[in-house]
């Protein structure tokens, strides 16, 4: 055995130990509680950075935690391999897009093989695989027979130069990312998924998921954004037409001075037909496309139309303006304006001078209200609403609505901030849309024997965009139907698309005649799943909706993909996140090669617990080094002769040391040892992995200060606390703990074996607390052993100073003991 310690020899022997007996291989096994652990998979951009490393090895330390509770475990890697980054690095370097994706997979493949992470690699998957997408193709053709696929027409950003679809991420500062020329809408037709169908399914089992952070959940419930309220119409006067509007204040409707409609809403395209500020106008508000979250604060502009709209409950004629911020595609794409009792409203009024009418006072006479002013938008009494003044407001908004209903063809309705996912990307490097566009039969969905189809992956890209737009051979086919010629769809799947099943599809990962089968059942839900926080939203949220699509076709069982969520930190460097732009990197590689795997694990680990950002330190990485050469050290030179104790203990049948009749300060060391075990078994149940790291250090250094005990004593201390220590380090430090594990001759695989069990009987206190008296006077508190002998209790008592001075040189005329309570010591005048 090497006297020092050589982590990459010992790693590279380990990992290769590991890929002989198949250790991480996962099997189905009903006789087993199975645990599905997984980190979210990473694009393949062949560059591993600190912030994978901290995912994959919190994954890792939990994966390889359950497998020795004794859990059947599924712990597996793919690469998210599609997307926009394959497209622009073919573009720059002239390689096709496959190539450069599939070298950074095997790239990566090896950093990650490097750091000794436990996943099942016959199970990995690479989402540009046409083995695995097309059973994304095969899914959205079953959607699209039940009604949950449509195609509509919707904008994107067009570069007029480049002639192409940008990216949102391809868009800076209002220009194309490559032209630097104004970015243009463009209305074109695309494919959409019926979320909204699932809203409210997905906003109510948010509450189901009760270990999933409270934060992520909030954001998905404001992102799905549910709200109660009322549609209605008002009449336009002197025309056929109506505007429907929705309110969440139907209370405030006595207060409605003018309405707003989008600029893209019929009565506004119908004003602009014979009114050219109002065609120009629209025109100038359909030239950016807005993301809603910059509408709050975007500078409001409207224009009035020429027509009024009437009252529904005083028949008064009121403007009807079309105005910037309200949306077309949320409620109905009308609002009923209340500048008294709106902001928007109330900032909108005061720019073009519309009527501000209060219709709700404060009800406490205290707070002063001046709706001139600012909007009021509590709730109150209504006034000057005829029949409803002085009723409270709330009360008004069911009184009200019931009018609304009777006079206004009004509903009460639900909307959703949702909208529907739109899954259509002009771009090359995705997954095919499996859709044939025929003269004759409109849309049809591609043959199910046909899929899937192939994307060209040999193409050299010479131009940015799509060249599946222009490609012959792609694009002409036969129309499953008539079979007449036929065209292609060659938009390809946002990236999301396959990030939404891939963690079922682990569980069936060589099923070539389904998409799923029984194993997803067994396996999913995944019992831990770890990310970053930014995909809070889109990712996990069309992950969940996925997941109950694929329940409502019978391939999974369950309501939730992920039972538990963990959201790691940030990794950051002098306080800044760890990135390349801040030019603050530091490469995971160059410390694997300095100081090993485990030592960049350990530092890992114990630098920050999981949900905390982490602070880099150099020197912390260098402390870490030091303490596995000292645990190294410790266990092979100071302790040599801890091999042949374990062989002779395995071999010779020898009875193990037994505690029970040890020394008391034997005793003190071995409930030192299992309090810490117990402390280290709750923190990785709440994944507190700083505090296990340390828990170790403890074990270590109460190992090494033994000094008064006999030598048996003290060899079954060491053997056991080693035993402990390398068996809760494992998960963290897996191959010096592996190699220790072999070499001191505990046993075979410690990563199989169990992970130990604080005793009991080692926690009991091996000393009791007894009351000291004087002449029947408390005067201290003393340890005494719990066995001890009167002889013994009152030899320390005598000695404790604080009795000493109440003795002082008094004659001791009786002494009285209670066992394991309290001493009585009497004495003379
Ligand atoms: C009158 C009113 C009075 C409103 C009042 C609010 C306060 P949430 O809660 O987000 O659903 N609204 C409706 N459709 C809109 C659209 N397409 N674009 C922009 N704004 C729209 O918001 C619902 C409220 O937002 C609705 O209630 C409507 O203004 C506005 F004191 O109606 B309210
Ligand atoms: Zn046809």
């Amino acid at each position: 055995m090497e006297t020092t310690y050589q982590p990459q020899q010992i790693e590279q022997q380990v990992q290769q130990d590991w890929h002989d007996e198949q250790a991480f291989k996962a099997h189905e096994d009903l006789s087993k509680e199975k645990f599905y652990c997984l980190a979210m998979f990473p694009y393949p951009s062949g560059t591993l950075h600190m912030g994978h490393v901290r995912n994959y090895t919190l994954s890792d330390v939990v994966a390889r935690y359950q497998r020795m509770l004794g859990k059947n475990v599924l712990h597996p890697m793919g690469w998210d391999a599609f997307g926009l980054p394959a497209e622009n690095a073919a573009l720059k370097h002239g390689v096709a897009a496959a190539k450069w994706t599939y070298q950074n997979i095997d790239k990566m493949r090896t950093q990650f093989q490097r750091l000794g992470f436990s996943y099942d690699w016959e199970r990995e998957i690479a989402t540009c695989d046409p083995e695995y997408y097309r059973w994304e193709q095969w899914f959205f053709i079953q959607l699209y027979k039940k009604g949950l696929v449509y195609k509509k027409n919707s904008i994107v950003n067009w570069d007029p130069v480049d002639q192409t679809v940008l990216a949102n991420e391809q868009v800076v500062n209002g220009c194309g990312w490559r032209s630097g020329a104004p970015v243009e809408r463009k209305e074109i037709s695309q494919w959409f998924i019926k979320i909204t169908d699932y809203a409210e399914e997905l906003l109510n089992d948010l509450d189901k998921l009760t270990e999933w952070p409270e934060q992520v959940k909030t954001m998905q419930r404001n992102w799905i954004g549910r709200s109660e309220g009322v549609e209605f119409d008002f009449s336009v006067a002197n025309t056929d037409e109506s505007i429907r509007v929705f309110t969440t204040r139907i209370d405030t409707l006595p207060g409605v001075t003018y309405l707003a409609i989008a600029p893209q809403h019929p009565l506004a395209k119908l004003a602009a037909s014979f009114q050219g500020e109002v065609k120009d106008f629209i025109k100038e508000a359909s030239k950016i496309k807005v993301a809603e979250a910059d509408m709050a604060t975007m500078e409001k502009k409207g224009i009035a139309t020429p027509f009024h709209a009437i009252h529904p409950l005083t028949g008064e004629h009121i403007p009807i303006w079309v105005a910037n911020f309200v949306l077309m595609d949320y409620g109905t794409g009308a609002v009923m304006s209340v500048p008294a009792h709106d902001e928007r409203d109330h900032e909108f009024a005061k720019k073009y001078h519309l009527p501000i009418k209060q219709v709700i006072k404060p009800a406490n006479h205290e707070t002063s209200c001046n709706t001139d002013e600012a909007a009021y938008t509590a709730h109150g009494i209504l006034i000057n609403a005829g029949k409803f003044d002085g009723e409270s407001s709330e009360i008004a908004l069911d009184t009200i609505a019931n009018e609304v209903v009777k006079k206004a063809q009004g509903d009460k309705k639900i909307n959703y901030r949702l909208r529907d996912w739109g899954v259509s990307r002009q771009r090359y490097w995705g997954a095919p849309i499996p859709m044939i566009h025929c003269e004759d039969c409109g849309e049809v969905p591609v043959a199910e024997q046909d899929l899937p189809v192939k994307l060209p992956d040999d193409i050299i890209l010479d131009k940015p965009g799509s060249p599946l737009a222009s490609l012959a051979s792609f694009i002409e086919t036969k129309c499953p139907q008539c079979g007449k010629e036929a065209k292609r769809e060659t938009d390809t799947f946002d990236t999301f698309v396959e990030s939404s099943w891939y963690y079922a599809r682990f569980a069936s990962f060589n099923q070539n005649s389904a998409m799923l089968d029984d194993r997803a059942k067994y396996w999913t839900p995944v019992d831990q799943y770890i990310g970053g926080i930014e995909h809070a939203i889109l990712h996990l949220l069309y992950a969940r909706f996925f997941h109950k699509l694929m329940r409502d076709e019978d391939l999974v069982n369950s309501d939730e993909p992920f039972t538990r969520l963990l959201t790691q930190g940030m990794v950051l460097k002098d306080g800044a996140k760890m990135s390349k732009s801040k030019g603050n990197v530091v490469d995971p590689n160059d410390l694997i090669e300095q100081y090993g795997a485990d030592t960049v694990r350990l530092f890992i680990m114990f630098a920050a617990p999981p949900e905390q950002s982490l602070e880099w330190s150099d020197s912390g990485v260098a402390g870490a080094s030091r303490y596995l050469n000292r645990l190294y050290q410790f266990a092979t030179v100071q302790h040599n002769w801890l091999p042949d104790y374990n062989r002779d203990l395995q071999e010779k049948n020898i009875t193990p040391f037994v505690f029970a009749n040890s020394s008391t300060a034997a005793k003190n060391i071995r409930k030192e040892i299992h309090e810490v075990l117990k402390q280290i078994r709750t923190d990785y149940t709440r994944y507190q992995f700083n505090t296990v790291v340390s828990g170790t250090m403890k074990i270590l250094n109460t190992l090494d200060k033994m000094t008064h005990l006999t030598d048996a004593e003290s060899k079954a201390i060491i053997h056991e606390g080693l035993f402990v220590l390398l068996k809760v380090l494992a998960p963290i430090c897996p191959h010096v703990t592996q190699y220790l594990w072999e070499q001191l001759s505990y046993g075979q695989d410690i990563s199989l074996s169990k992970f130990p069990k604080y005793d009991n009987s080692a926690l009991k206190s091996e000393t009791v607390n007894i009351v000291v008296q004087v002449n029947g006077k408390l005067r201290a508190h003393i340890d005494v052993p719990s066995n001890a002998s009167e002889e013994a209790v009152r030899q320390i008592a005598t000695e404790n100073v604080d009795v000493k001075k109440f003795i002082a040189d008094k004659e001791v005329k009786r002494f009285i003991y209670v066992p394991n309570r309290l001493a009585n010591i009497v004495i003379g005048a």
